[in-house]
């Protein structure tokens, strides 16, 4: 199909084209005692929705957006895991990244009783779907670090 010359700008094109494919667009949540489950944006479009904005600094500056998700505190609750936010306390959510980056956040700084933090799990960025992936939104954040992106999986533990 195609001759020497053709096929080297015909295979970077498709390296090209492939990128986007590295970054994760589903993540693996993994529960005590419960078989893993996958999430994506279909998947999150679910549950309750929220949107939030967040502005941080980072080395390129001060980095904007509104967001869309759903609160880490919905997503436990929709499986049950801070019926009883006491005895929930104890526990923390590792969210984990492609590229080995990886934050924990814990039950007690995003329970509404106690830090309530609005801490985002996000498939959208100023309306569009984020590229690579879902990602932390945490407002408030001075620094960028806990915005973790193409989250790979996450451990309630
Ligand atoms: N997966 C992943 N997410 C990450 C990081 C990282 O190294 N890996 N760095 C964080 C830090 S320290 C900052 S300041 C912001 C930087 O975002 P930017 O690359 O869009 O400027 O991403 C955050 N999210
Ligand atoms: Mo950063």
């Amino acid at each position: 199909m195609f001759n020497a010359a053709q096929r080297i700008p015909a295979l970077l094109l498709a390296g090209l084209l492939a990128l986007p494919a590295i970054a994760a667009e589903t993540a693996q949540l993994t529960l005590p005692d419960r078989a893993a489950e996958t999430l994506d944006a279909e998947s999150l479009a679910q549950l309750p929705q929220t949107q939030v904005a967040s502005a941080y600094r980072s080395s390129k500056g001060i980095e904007t957006g509104i967001y869309t998700g759903v609160l880490l505190w919905d997503l436990l609750s929709a499986r049950g895991l801070v019926d009883d936010p006491k005895s929930a306390l104890r526990h923390t959510l590792l969210v984990r990244a492609g590229d080995g980056h990886a934050v924990a956040f814990s039950v007690g700084e995003i329970a509404p009783d106690f830090g309530a933090r609005p801490i985002l799990l996000a498939y959208q960025m100023n309306g569009a779907p984020i590229p690579d992936g879902l990602r932390i939104v945490a407002p408030g954040d001075m620094r960028g670090a806990r915005h973790i992106k193409d989250i790979v999986a996450m451990e309630y533990r």
